[in-house]
């Protein structure tokens, strides 16, 4: 498959350097550099055709010729310093070496679309050696006619086409022409002498996000030569301005801030403090850092025009990623997007709507096959492609969780037009599937059949999930429809049938039930807590409007952490949340549980979890193996423990952990009507607060224990 590094590209220790001192090699990555085809019958097989799975593009790598750097750099290197700054979206590593100061700097542009990485030296002619451009899928790399540049294309078993090319400017010294061959896989590209190299990479595919098309657009080598041509006009500070200028305007929209960490501890590498904070040292800053990391990573693998967030995001330096790293739908790919809205990015969220409409016909056709022709609507199995594929098991309601995120984006943006022309047809479309599907029992109560409470139990009638997506689908539903006021009879017939669904249950020990019969086992620590949907990310139940539900969420909480049943009088701790608890994806989801439930106590025990069992040292979250859904859902429980609106009111400072009380404050964080809220606290209480919108309007306002009417801000 061409995944594997060849032998003469492995470091005599085994390890390719990243960021090294003599090599700096770049694994990069495009979202749509797929394997496989259309796959509506459902195999999940990962391999070049059938479903197959998301691949390595290459890397990039940058060898300094020994003597290291320059004859004066026999000495060994010193004060390596290497970091990401997450508000300008650039990393910048340092270091000493024989009286010369080396410098890199890197980024990948938006705006021009290109990743740059700047390589300079304190003193002139230091910087000698070679760049390699090296495909994971088995093309060769060739030098390019003027010398400056190496490029690859080719194409996939599956005739997508892919194509990469870097070229390089430098300041001093010179680029050599190769005096042999220019063909082949050890093509390389020398530079000597130079005080400055510049690096422009760009990789695409001809990958385009329609069914009709065949998923197949244009070739993707024009577009790269345009875009590198393009950037290569301009000065690297121009390049650098217009990155940081788009990133920030996203990054620097929304901040938290909840106390200082000593300095002695601010000043220790991440690895070191993630160390301490796992002991239990407090570094307040850090947990900032993981809320504003979901952030940076959000926004840098989740834009406009792209594909959305896979399990990975983006980052994948795998032919064989776990679960093909693909676009799981019973919590991953929901996960990677519960921190968009009330983080003030709602623009990233947008590739997850778009990728919900290029699927939507493919998967038309998939349930047609599945649950007969004359079937209205769609549905997808677990694991979704790029290319309409849909592999393992059906998850029934997974369409009705993504009309929740098709529905927010209008909730926190108000944004009229996509609700009538993009919204409200995707989320009515869905309805009529669950129109047809739902079952009436003898008591005449409706029920979801055959449903699977994901991943745990057998497949039956009124699985309390599916009930309460199902609930939360025709919310949905009936609010935009109300906002638009039309289709007055088919909103009669849905609000009909939400008032008819089975309803949720508690059980014996007090726990809010799983499926309809009282059978929860309370020492059960499953990984999934779906039937708490309906309290977090759904708004079915909460501790304001239905109070005895919230506490059996509570209870079955608490047992799905291990803090129930024969351990029900241990003390809730990080350390006492066991076994499938930890997971990427677990600890935010109860985060937010905790969050919604009005406990901030045990939501930060969440963070620390997070951190502690299922983070490396760079903070990517860990299944195992990486996965996104850790570092992008815990920015949206955080959020919540901050500010939730989801009860028709905004709800200032609902779950404050005791470490976070004594002062802090919030700006631009996001409430569903359009609002942006910014709060200051003490001891926590709220001291001053300001909520905007577009236009003044009443709002419902708890704020310190009390509900109040206020008039919002006209927008700042
Ligand atoms: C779901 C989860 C697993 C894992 C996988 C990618 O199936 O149950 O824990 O996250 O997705």
């Amino acid at each position: 498959m061409g995944s594997e590094r060849p032998a003469h590209r492995q470091r005599p220790h085994g390890r390719y350097d990243d960021g090294g001192i003599e090599d700096d090699n770049i694994q990069f990555n495009e979202q749509s550099l797929w394997s496989g085809d259309n796959n509506w019958d459902g195999d999940y097989k990962t391999g070049d055709h059938g479903f197959g799975s998301y691949r390595n593009f290459g890397e990039l790598g940058v060898h300094f010729e020994p003597p290291v750097q320059h004859s004066d750099a026999v000495s060994a290197a010193s004060d390596y310093k290497r970091s990401l700054d997450l508000l300008t979206g650039i990393y910048h590593l340092t270091f000493h070496q024989g009286g010369t100061l080396y410098k890199r700097e890197a980024f990948a542009s938006h705006p021009d679309q290109v990743m740059v990485f700047r390589y300079t030296a304190s003193k002139k002619g230091r910087l000698s050696g070679h760049i390699t451009l090296w495909s994971a899928q088995g093309a060769r790399a060739k030098i390019n006619a003027a010398a400056d540049g190496l490029t690859f294309t080719g194409i996939m078993p599956n005739q997508l086409k892919y194509a990469a090319k870097a070229v390089i400017k430098t300041v001093g010294g010179q680029v050599i022409k190769p005096t042999t061959g220019s063909n082949g896989a050890d093509s390389v590209l020398r530079f000597k002498d130079c005080q400055s190299i510049t690096i422009y990479l760009d990789a695409r595919t001809n990958y385009k996000p329609d069914y009709t098309a065949g998923w197949r657009g244009a070739d993707p080598l024009p577009v790269i030569e345009k875009e590198l041509h393009a950037a290569r006009e301009k000065t690297y500070s121009q390049l650098r301005t217009a990155h940081i200028k788009d990133f920030s305007a996203l990054a620097a929209d929304a901040r938290i801030q909840f106390g200082q960490t000593a300095p002695a501890v601010l000043a220790l590498p991440t690895d070191k403090r993630k160390e301490k904070y796992a002991a239990g040292g407090q570094d307040p800053d850090l947990e900032q850092l993981v809320f504003q990391y979901g952030r940076y990573l959000l926004i840098s693998c989740s834009r406009p025009g792209g594909l959305p967030a896979n399990l990975q995001g983006l980052w994948n330096n795998s032919n064989t990623p776990a679960w093909a790293s693909d676009y799981h739908n019973n919590i991953n790919i929901q996960m990677n997007y519960w921190g968009a809205e009330s983080t003030g990015l709602s623009a990233c969220q947008i590739p997850l709507i778009d990728f919900i409409l290029a699927q939507a016909e493919p998967c038309r056709i998939a349930t047609r096959k599945a649950f007969g022709v004359k079937t209205r609507g769609w549905t997808a199995r677990t694991s979704q492609s790029i290319f309409g594929g849909n592999g393992w098991e059906w998850n029934i309601p997974s369409s009705a969780w993504y009309a929740q995120h098709v529905y927010e984006h209008w909730a926190f943006t108000m944004d009229k037009t996509y609700l009538k022309d993009t919204a409200y047809p995707m989320v009515k479309e869905i309805c009529n599937f669950w129109e047809d599907r739902l079952k009436e029992r003898p008591d005449g109560l409706l029920v979801v059949p055959n449903g699977w409470s994901p991943e745990h139990g057998p497949r039956e009638d009124g699985v309390m999930m599916d009930q309460q997506l199902v609930w939360d689908l025709f919310q949905n539903y009936l609010d935009m429809a109300r906002a638009l006021n039309i289709d007055k009879d088919y909103q009669i017939k849905i609000a009909d049938m939400q008032r008819r669904l089975a309803p949720n249950k508690i059980g014996s020990w007090g726990q809010l039930q799983e499926w309809q019969e009282d059978k929860d086992d309370p020492n059960d620590q499953h990984r999934h807590t779906s039937h708490l949907f309906a309290v977090y990310p759904g708004r079915q139940i909460s501790p304001t409007k239905t109070p005895k539900l919230a506490k059996a969420a509570i209870i079955s909480l608490r047992s799905r952490s291990g803090n129930y049943g024969k351990n029900k009088n241990t003390k809730f701790t990080v350390e006492s949340t066991i076994g499938d608890s930890r997971r990427s994806w677990t600890w935010p989801w109860r985060c937010a549980l905790w969050a919604r439930l009005g406990d901030g106590n045990k939501a930060g025990i969440m963070i620390r979890g997070l951190l502690k069992y299922n983070m490396f040292d760079n903070l990517f979250a860990t299944h195992p193996p990486f996965q996104i859904d850790g570092n992008l859902g815990i920015t949206g429980a955080m959020a919540e423990m901050l500010l939730q609106s989801q009860t028709g009111e905004i709800n200032l400072l609902p779950a404050l952990p005791d470490s976070w009380k004594p002062a802090g404050y919030f700006i631009g964080l996001k409430a569903r009507g359009g609002f942006t809220v910014d709060c200051t606290w003490k001891n926590g209480k709220v001291t001053h607060y300001k909520i905007y919108a577009k236009n003044s309007q009443k709002v419902k306002l708890r704020i310190n224990g009390k509900l109040q009417e206020i008039m919002s801000i006209a927008q700042k």
